[in-house]
């Protein structure tokens, strides 16, 4: 009965085989386009970007699209997070990450910043608005110093 509930919920909203993508953090509207990151420190080695060297997340640079949203889904064996790197054109010499990091933020946009909180093995953040145009810097609280980190474009 559940089943054939969410088939019709589908069917009229016209889902893909994604199924229905959560609202974002925090508000109420539903994102048509969800953008999956995969994290691994293992399988995902160093890259350059615009920001500077980067590794851990595929792709490296992703780039997507004003209206839509991003989860990132940790498909390595051990913990990580994704969390956002305010102001900055550049990825700073040291983490600029606070314990907050390992919470889900409240709030989860690219113009408002977020964290993913602790990302088990296996596990898929809440969906991340891309809600403003521009280039956006990210890292993992506990592998920052090990150049864990990732750039989005918003276009
Ligand atoms: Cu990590």
């Amino acid at each position: 009965m559940k089943r054939a509930a969410v088939a019709m919920m589908c069917a009229l909203a016209g889902c893909t085989a994604g199924g229905i993508a959560p609202s974002p953090s925090g508000g109420g509207a539903s994102v048509a386009q969800i953008t999956k990151i995969d994290v691994s420190l293992a399988a995902f080695p160093l890259q350059s970007t615009s920001a500077g060297p980067a590794l851990g997340f595929s792709p490296e640079v992703t780039t997507v699209t004003v209206g839509s949203g991003v989860q990132f889904v940790n498909v390595d064996n051990t913990s990580h997070t994704s969390t956002s790197i305010a102001d900055a054109a550049t990825f700073p010499a040291t983490t600029p990450f606070s314990a907050s990091a390992i919470a889900p933020s409240a709030t989860s946009s690219l113009s408002s910043g977020w964290s993913s909180g602790t990302l088990q093995a296996g596990a898929t953040s809440q969906v991340i608005l891309v809600d403003r145009a521009g280039t956006y810097l990210y890292g993992c609280f506990f592998h920052y110093s090990g150049n864990m980190r990732g750039v989005i474009v918003a276009q």
